[in-house]
């Protein structure tokens, strides 16, 4: 009996075990210290099957550690003067702009976060990586790597802002070197008897590049701001640029791409065929669905000449009034935003309050209570005599609301002779290194202009709050929707977020604090900001713009409302595509399609199913 009793509950204990391994995968992705990671002869095949490609990473700032640990041959000083630097971090394999999503893991003295008791380690860096020249090697890799249950990143500049080129105990594919430029002046466009004249370019390529190749012949192409951006990520979770107001997002430019799934499947993904993956790759978010090698995108012709200018508002004392009329005043911008982003105008500006206000305002002697906007804009096919006489009403608003001299309204505009020129003037930082997490809305005319003025102005003051007061913080206002994304046909929109459609402002805030300290990890300092987001800025997200959403590549990754939010109608599809494509869940991103299903610890470096 007893006997018996013992074979049962054996057979059911081993039936349990069986229904784990063949039907349930397994709840924590393989680590190095498990006995299933694959040992050195193992790394060993899959190196020479690679060709060689495969590297074991050496953090860059090793050198600048007694010992030169990983034999970094960078030196220190090169390391420290660059660290602030995208174009640095994109040519290194293993480096991201934002290391405390790496768990700040081997960083030169004197950057955001450094810490001489955390030393250097591999820690939140990839263990292994494949710089990728070829699409067999990528399906080869990736394939081994997820029967072998370990996770898989991607990628491509490292400048993602959060975290999501980067993983614990994973094996990365960095795509640098798939970095093709090619013109085909006749590309046979699928499902038609019609030709197109594209690019394809390799998705390690930088923005940059594609657009001087471009411009060259007299074309441009939807870039991001700056040219130290890669295709593979921005384009997959949208990608706004100078252009955007005017032909879409970068993603509604992809006629065709190459893709190498987790199961080892090279795809060429088109309107014809293997129709889902290509719909989810243009707008579902970068690093979910397989690797991207190879984009086809249109370009268009380069303007004749471009316009731009700066209008600036700023507080002329930190007196009530003034300070008052400085929010009025803003506010008053963004709602004539939409109205000339419709006659042709788009552009990029900063608001800032405290001491951060200084920064962004010469003129400002103090810090303000205030706001200061400064708000470029710009126009192409015009000149700054065009582009001032559509924005002059703005300009004699905002004065003649300032009578009593509280304002400092200012307007300037200057005539660019062609593109290169202007978006050399309009070209960012290309800033990297230090820690940020931010909070943003996609803003429509329902927000800026239907909702009554007062409610406005009391959003903008928690949307510019800062947690640290007196050093203030600032927000950037992107007016990269409009009419061109409302043009977008259908059949060329993906799955981008359709809250794009309606969207004219993108406004990106920052102002949580992110240090992390011996004593607080970056995991604990991210949750501390992700706090601070989560009690001040969603909630008035939600209470201002519930019916939007956010862009998902310069957006909170801990907003609890993600699906929602970055994804909107997609994201059922999305998973649906996910599952089909990436069976084993090798690539984890946070706030991707099915994150919520795991935990991503940042001091352990586990990633895990919850429950
Ligand atoms: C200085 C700077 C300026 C920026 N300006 C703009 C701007 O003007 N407009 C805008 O829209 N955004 C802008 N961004 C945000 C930008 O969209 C994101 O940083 C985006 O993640 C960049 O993509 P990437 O491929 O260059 O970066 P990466 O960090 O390399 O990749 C980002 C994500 O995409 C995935 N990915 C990358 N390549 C591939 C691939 N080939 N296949 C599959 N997945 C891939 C990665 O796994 C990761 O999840 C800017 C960022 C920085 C740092
Ligand atoms: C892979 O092989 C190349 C060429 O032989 C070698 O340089 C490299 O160090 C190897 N990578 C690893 C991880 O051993
Ligand atoms: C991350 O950093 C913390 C210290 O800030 C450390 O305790 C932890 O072990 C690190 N985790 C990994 C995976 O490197
Ligand atoms: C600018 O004008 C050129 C012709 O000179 C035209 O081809 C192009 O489409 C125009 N661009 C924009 C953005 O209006
Ligand atoms: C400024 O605005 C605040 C908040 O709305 C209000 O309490 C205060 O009375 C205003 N001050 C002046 C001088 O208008
Ligand atoms: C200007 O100041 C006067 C006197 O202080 C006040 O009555 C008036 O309302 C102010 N006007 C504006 C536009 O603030
Ligand atoms: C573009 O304009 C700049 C500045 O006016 C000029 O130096 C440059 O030669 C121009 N480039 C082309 C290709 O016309
Ligand atoms: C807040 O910012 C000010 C000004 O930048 C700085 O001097 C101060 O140390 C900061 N306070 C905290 C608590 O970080
Ligand atoms: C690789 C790289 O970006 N190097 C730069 C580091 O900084 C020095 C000095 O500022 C530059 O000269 C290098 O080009």
């Amino acid at each position: 009996m007893t006997h018996n009793f013992k074979h049962a509950f054996l057979g059911f204990y081993f039936w349990l075990l069986f229904c784990r391994g063949i039907f349930a995968l397994p709840r924590c992705k393989t680590i190095p210290s498990d006995p299933n990671w694959p040992s050195s002869t193992e790394w060993e095949t899959l190196n020479n099957t690679l060709g060689g490609a495969l590297l074991k990473p050496v953090p860059v700032a090793s050198s600048c550690w007694a010992g030169n640990p990983f034999r970094s041959p960078v030196p220190c000083g090169i390391v420290e003067a660059n660290w602030t630097s995208g174009f640095f971090h994109s040519k290194l394999p293993e480096s991201v702009d934002y290391p405390i999503y790496a768990n700040n893991s081997c960083l030169p003295p004197g950057s955001a976060g450094f810490d001489l008791t955390q030393g250097c380690h591999l820690g939140g860096l990839p263990e292994y990586i494949v710089i990728a020249t070829t699409e067999n090697q990528v399906a080869h890799a990736v394939k081994w790597a997820a029967e072998r249950n370990i996770r898989i990143i991607v990628k491509g500049t490292g400048h993602d802002l959060n975290g999501r080129s980067s993983g614990t105990f994973s094996v990365s594919i960095w795509t640098r070197y798939l970095n093709k430029l090619e013109r085909n002046p006749s590309w046979a466009v699928p499902n038609t008897h019609k030709t197109e004249d594209v690019f394809i370019v390799g998705s390690g390529q930088q923005w940059g590049n594609v657009l001087q190749e471009a411009t060259q012949i007299g074309r441009v192409v939807t870039t991001g701001q700056d040219p130290s951006v890669g295709l593979g990520g921005y384009i997959q979770g949208g990608g706004h640029g100078p252009l955007s107001s005017t032909y879409g997002l970068a993603a509604h430019q992809v006629l065709q791409v190459t893709v190498v799934t987790t199961t080892g499947q090279i795809l060429v993904a088109n309107d014809n065929t293997n129709k889902d993956i290509f719909w989810a790759l243009r707008g579902g978010g970068g690093g979910q669905y397989g690797v991207v090698t190879e984009y086809v995108i249109k370009h268009y012709p380069a303007p004749a000449s471009v316009a731009l200018g700066t209008l600036a508002i700023v507080p002329q004392s930190s007196i009530d009034e003034n300070s008052n009329s400085s929010w009025e005043a803003t506010a008053a911008l963004l709602a004539a935003l939409p109205e000339l982003m419709d006659a042709g105008v788009a552009g990029a500006g900063t608001l800032a309050t405290g001491e951060a206000a200084i920064q962004f305002s010469p003129s400002l002697q103090t810090s303000t209570t205030g706001i200061v906007a400064t708000q470029v804009l710009w126009a192409f096919n015009t000149t700054s005599t065009g582009l001032t006489a559509l924005v002059a009403p703005l300009v004699a608003h905002l004065r003649a609301q300032s009578s009593n001299q509280t304002l400092s309204i200012s307007w300037s505009a200057e005539t660019f002779a062609n593109y290169t020129a202007f978006y050399h003037a309009i070209g960012g930082s290309n800033a990297a290194g230090s820690p940020s997490l931010v909070s943003s809305r996609l803003l429509g005319r329902a927000e800026l202009i239907d909702t009554p003025r007062e409610e406005v102005v009391s959003h903008l003051r928690t949307a510019l709050r800062a947690q640290n007061e007196t050093a203030g913080t600032f927000a950037t206002v992107g007016l990269q929707g409009g009419p061109g994304l409302q043009k977008v046909p259908m059949a060329r929109w993906g799955a981008v977020n359709n809250v794009w459609r309606t969207a004219y402002i993108h406004l990106i805030t920052y102002g949580a604090t992110l240090n992390s300290s011996p004593d607080r990890s970056p995991k604990q300092a991210l949750a501390d900001a992700a706090a601070y987001m989560a009690e001040v800025r969603e909630p008035m997200w939600r209470q201002w713009a519930p019916n939007t959403g956010a862009y998902m590549n310069e957006a909170n990754p801990f907003d609890t409302q993600f699906k929602h939010d970055f994804y909107g109608a997609s994201y059922s599809r999305l998973m649906d595509i996910k599952g089909q494509y990436d069976p084993s869940r090798s690539l984890f991103v946070l706030s991707g399609v099915g994150s919520d299903e795991w935990d991503y610890d940042l001091d352990s470096g586990k990633l895990c199913r919850m429950g």
